[in-house]
Order: structure tokens, then C-alpha cells, then sequence
């Protein structure tokens, strides 16, 4: 970092000494940002930097909701509306154990630069509850989602801020939240995407973020000379991204071989097949299952069960490319060295912040390419803006033309990454492209609006 960008970090560290994934998320854009201080320096003078880091607003509430037993349960409610310089606030709602305020304000802040990227009109912003769909019952987690809507609902709006699903959060529960939020307020309209589509979803949304990965990678590798085609690909998780991904990738030739979940992995040397990926939907969206069932169905398969103590094994698979679709830090320096060791050459990030900061930097340092999630992951939410227009134009696309502009979308996103990695950093340093060219856009939105 140079003197400029440094003091917005320090000031960042002070305020928030215990942030550990925000202060990590800030810190690697404001390396980035090194690179454009001179270039701009009105952006300083009007305090572009310290004012971007900062959520325009956060919202925190309690969840109160009854369980199968009876017994009063009570969870902790967020959404962080980071930024509405471009757009309503848009991103995801995350249930999971994990939750904090830290992991949300990293993903809110993430997903403005990302939003911009994908060229449509979207804010960014983020939510979710420690609340833990896994072993809940259909009624319990309808009551959850009821509860958590009967306060959520007087922050968003079609307008305002338009959530959707993440992590622990699929078809089921947006639906239960927007019949919640129709009810509470007699209004059907596109308050949450990623909806059913008998009431207002957009085709290809949950294909969206796994094609779009691979999309946007098959662009990346071509650049370089390389391809998909018969290259064996570790993926990481089994959820929608997973999922998707693996789909995608196997429609273009390449041998996906890994699935995961938090507690273990298969390894499937054969490459997981169409279908093979038939099953694991089956098991993980409709049985609710773990990835370990996968081994009594194809008893040639590796499972592997997670243990954190060690670094994992998942990434010290042989193999060409890997995709990290799972969650953040997913992937640490000793994860990063195995990747370099065993000549991976491209990871592509589905999951938001798959690699620590330090993963990152040895293997860029170590010439592997890096596509990062703002710019890889982002066919999702850009399919949710898609599901928005539609809804506000009272009409639905065919898959066909979602897809399309879905494939366009990554491909100037590639473009637009990589001529700002060229003017203002070095070639393919598409960490720096994606930050950069995220930015400028909000930044003069900002710069219009006056201090706000
Ligand atoms: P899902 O809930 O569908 O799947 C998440 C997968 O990751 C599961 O296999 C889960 O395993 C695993 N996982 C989650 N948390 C952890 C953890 N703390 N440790 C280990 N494994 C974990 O989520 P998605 O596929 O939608 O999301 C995956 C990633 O992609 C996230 O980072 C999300 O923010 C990002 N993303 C998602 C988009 C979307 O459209 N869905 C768009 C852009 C990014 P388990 O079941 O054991 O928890
Ligand atoms: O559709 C969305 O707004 C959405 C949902 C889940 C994750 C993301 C993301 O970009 O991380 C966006």
C-alpha cells in the first residue's frame, strides 16, 4: 500500500480491530487501489476511498421462532447495505452457523465492486442470520423465514434493496421469505430474485453463477492459448455453485473430478459425469444428503473426511484448474503451495474470498492465474439483475436469451478486467483488473452524488 491507501487502512483497522474478513476483503482492494491514487487524485480529495470502505447503512435485529418441540428459538438478523451509488442495494441473504457481522460487511463491500462489473444498475449489499437450515424441518424453517421477513421486510423494497439467496439460502427459502413479504405488505412485485418460476424467477438463475464461472474462465484460458477440454478440474463444495459448475464443465469438454462438503470430499479419478452430477443434485437439493453418500453410489470414488487440522487434501489433488466454490479462505497458504506444487495453473473463484491473502499472493507470485470471485463469480447476481428487468417489465425471457446475455455479460467483464489490469497494473493481474475497473464506476457515482 502507498501512504494514501495505508491511512484509509489503519483508520479501518481502528474501527474495527475484530473484523477479521473485512479488514482482509479491504486490505486486498486497497492494494489495488495503489495503482490509481496518482492517476486520480480527486478521488482523495473527495474522500472516495474512506467513504466507499464504509456500509451506507447496517441493519441488525433479532429472530424470534418457534420449533418443532414447541421451544422458543432466537437467532441474530442482518443485512448490510453497503452501497446504492449504482442501484438498489442487491446481494444475497446467507443462513449459516457461521454468520457475523465481519463475513457480511466483507461480502456487502464485495458485492458493490462485483455489481458494477456486470455493467446493470445494482447497489451492493448483504444479509443473513446464524440460523442453520442443516437437520431443520420444512415448518421449521418456514417459521424462521417468516420471522426473519417480519422485520426485513420494512428495509427493502423492488426500489431500495432486493436480496436473494447465498450459502444455506435456495429456492425453498426465498420463496417462503417473498410469500411472507407479499403478505406483510399486498404487494407482489421483484422484492427478492432467485424465486420460483411460477412466481416471477428467471430461467437459468441457478445455473447462473456456476455457467458463468466456466464461461468466463474458458474466455480466460483461450486468452492465454489454453482450454477446458479434457483438463482435469478440482471443484470444491456441492451446493448451487458446485453444482453448476461442474455442469458447465463438462459440457465443454473439461474432467471435473472433486465435490465437497464441510465434512469431507470424494475424489472421483473417472471425472464426475452428467450423470453422476444427476445424482449429487438429487442427494444435496431434494434428500438434503452429504457429499459422503456419494461413495456408497460409486464405490470407485475416494471419500476423504475433512479433517482441520491438516491442509486439505482437496487441494493437493493432481489436476490442471481449480475451482473453489465452497466459502471464504477455503483455500490457505499451505492449500496454496500444494496447488503450486502440483503445476495447477488457473483457479477460478466461485466462492466469495476463497483464498486467504497470503494463498493469494504466493500463487500469483508463483505465476498461477487468478480469476477473482468479484469478476468470476458475478454471472449470478447478473442473472438476479436480469430476473429484476424481466419482473419490471411484466415479461420472462426464454433460457436462450438469458443465456446469451449471460455469456455477453462475462465477456465483457473478462475484457473490461483485463484492459484495466493493462492500463493501470500488469498483464493478467486480473486481481487488480477487477478491483480497478469495479471501482472507477462507483467512484463517479459518488463523485455526481455529491457527499452522501
Ligand atoms: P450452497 O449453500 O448451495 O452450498 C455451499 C457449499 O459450501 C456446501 O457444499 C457447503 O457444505 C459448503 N460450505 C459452506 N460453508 C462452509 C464452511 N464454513 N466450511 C466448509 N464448507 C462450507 O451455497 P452456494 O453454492 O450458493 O455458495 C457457495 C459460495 O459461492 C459462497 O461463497 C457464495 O457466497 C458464493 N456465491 C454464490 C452465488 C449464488 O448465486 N448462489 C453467487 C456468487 C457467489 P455444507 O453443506 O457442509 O455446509
Ligand atoms: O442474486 C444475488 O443477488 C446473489 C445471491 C448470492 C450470492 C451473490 C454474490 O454475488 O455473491 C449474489
Amino acid at each position: 500500500m502507498n501512504e494514501v491507501t495505508e491511512k484509509v487502512y489503519q483508520k479501518a483497522c481502528q474501527l474495527d480491530p475484530n473484523q477479521k474478513e473485512y479488514l482482509q476483503a479491504v486490505g486486498v482492494f486497497l492494494n489495488s487501489m495503489d495503482k490509481i491514487v496518482d492517476d486520480r487524485p480527486e478521488l482523495t480529495y473527495h474522500k472516495i476511498l474512506e467513504r466507499v470502505i464504509e456500509p451506507e447503512r447496517v441493519v441488525m435485529f433479532r429472530v424470534p421462532w418457534i420449533d418443532d418441540k414447541g421451544q422458543l428459538q432466537i437467532n441474530r438478523g442482518f443485512r448490510v447495505q453497503h452501497s446504492s451509488a449504482i442501484g438498489p442495494y442487491k446481494g444475497g441473504l446467507r443462513f449459516h452457523a457461521s454468520v457475523n457481522l465481519s463475513i457480511l460487511k466483507f461480502l456487502g463491500f464485495e458485492q458493490t465492486f462485483k455489481n458494477s462489473l456486470t455493467g446493470l444498475p445494482m447497489g451492493g449489499g448483504k444479509g443473513g442470520s446464524d440460523f442453520s437450515p442443516r437437520g431443520k424441518s420444512d415448518a421449521e424453517v418456514m417459521r424462521f423465514c417468516q420471522s426473519f421477513m417480519t422485520e426485513l421486510y420494512r428495509h427493502i423494497g423492488p426500489d431500495t434493496d432486493v436480496p436473494a439467496g447465498d450459502i444455506g439460502v435456495g429456492g425453498r427459502e426465498v420463496g417462503y421469505m417473498f410469500g411472507q413479504y407479499k403478505r406483510l405488505t399486498n404487494s407482489f412485485t421483484g422484492v427478492l430474485t432467485g424465486k420460483g418460476l411460477s412466481f416471477g424467477g428467471s430461467l437459468i438463475r441457478p445455473e447462473a453463477t456456476g455457467y458463468g464461472l466456466v464461461y468466463i474462465s474458458d474466455a480466460i484460458l483461450k486468452g492465454e492459448g489454453l482450454s477446458l477440454e479434457g483438463k482435469r478440474c478440482i471443484v470444491s463444495g456441492s451446493g448451487n455453485v458446485a453444482q453448476y459448475t461442474v455442469e458447465k464443465l463438462n459440457q465443454l469438454g473439461a474432467i471435473p473430478v472433486t465435490l465437497s462438503d464441510s465434512n469431507g470430499m470424494i475424489y472421483d479419478e473417472e471425472g464426475i459425469t452428467l450423470e453422476k452430477l444427476a445424482f449429487v443434485k438429487q442427494l444435496k437439493n431434494v434428500k438434503r444428503g452429504r457429499i459422503a453418500e456419494y461413495k456408497d453410489k460409486y464405490p470407485q470414488a475416494n471419500y476423504i473426511p475433512r479433517d482441520k487440522q491438516i491442509a486439505n487434501p482437496i487441494w493437493d489433488v493432481k489436476a490442471d484448474y481449480a475451482f473453489p466454490c465452497a466459502t471464504q479462505n477455503e483455500i490457505t497458504i499451505e492449500d496454496a503451495r500444494n496447488l503450486v506444487n502440483n503445476h495447477v495453473k488457473y483457479v477460478g473463484q466461485g466462492a466469495n474470498m476463497p483464498c486467504t491473502a497470503e494463498a493469494e499472493k504466493l500463487m500469483m507470485d508463483a505465476g498461477v492465474l487468478i480469476a477473482p470471485a468479484k469478476a468470476a463469480n458475478a454471472g449470478g447476481v447478473a442473472v438476479s439483475g436480469l430476473e429484476m428487468c424481466q419482473n419490471s417489465m411484466r415479461l420472462a425471457w426464454t433460457k436462450e436469451e438469458v443465456d446469451a446475455r449471460l455469456k455477453n455479460i462475462m465477456t465483457n467483464i473478462y475484457q473490461n478486467m483485463s484492459a484495466a489490469a493493462d492500463k493501470y497494473s500488469e498483464h493478467n493481474n486480473f486481481i487488480d483488473g477487477a478491483n480497478i475497473a469495479g471501482f472507477l464506476k462507483v467512484a463517479d457515482a459518488m463523485l455526481g452524488q455529491g457527499y452522501v
